[in-house]
């Protein structure tokens, strides 16, 4: 059997992909391989508890775990693994993520979520973190990283004419 690939990206429903696709595409940007799939917290607990206690053994290396309202899935997660968790709050209808992102942030001492931004800014840089963190042992990602970087830097234009 094949090792998973160093990043799995996590969400408690279908619909917050829309949201969690940011991340999969900067990884795929920058070349790095992950695996993205529906884990509830609430829905799914044993396929949650499954996938928290064997993601290590399985080759993962970074966690990204997206969630909306009762944003349990990161910190939950976060409890059953060894591995970095870095939690995107999904904005929800009731004040706009505000709600996703206290659940998320407001975690025990002892028991650490990397909280990102709401929404599609928040996971845009999970996989940017999560890229950050695989590239202190990869210096070709490390190298892609910088090359990203002096791209976007490039693109911020000083003038606000057209
Ligand atoms: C959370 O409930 C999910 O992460 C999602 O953001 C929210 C709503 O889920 P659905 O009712 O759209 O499946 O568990």
């Amino acid at each position: 059997m094949s090792a998973s690939p160093p990043v799995a990206i996590i969400m408690g429903s279908r619909s917050d992909w829309p949201t969690m696709k940011h991340a999969a595409d900067y990884l795929d940007a920058l070349g790095v391989a992950y695996e993205a799939k529906v884990v509830s917290a609430h829905r799914t607990p044993d396929r949650m508890y499954a996938f928290a206690k064997g993601a290590k053994a399985a080759g993962f290396k970074v966690i990204i775990a997206g969630a909306g309202g009762a944003a349990h899935l990161p910190g939950m997660t976060a409890s059953l693994t060894e591995l970095p968790v870095l939690g995107v709050p999904v904005e929800s209808k009731l004040q706009n993520g505000l709600d996703s992102l206290l659940s998320i942030v407001q975690m025990p001492g002892g028991i650490p979520v990397a909280t990102l931004a709401v929404g599609v800014a928040g996971a845009k840089n999970a996989g940017l973190l999560a890229a950050r963190i695989l590239a202190l042992g990869d210096p070709a990602l490390a190298q892609r990283l910088e090359t990203y970087v002096a791209e976007q830097t490039g693109s911020v234009a000083e003038t606000v004419e057209d």
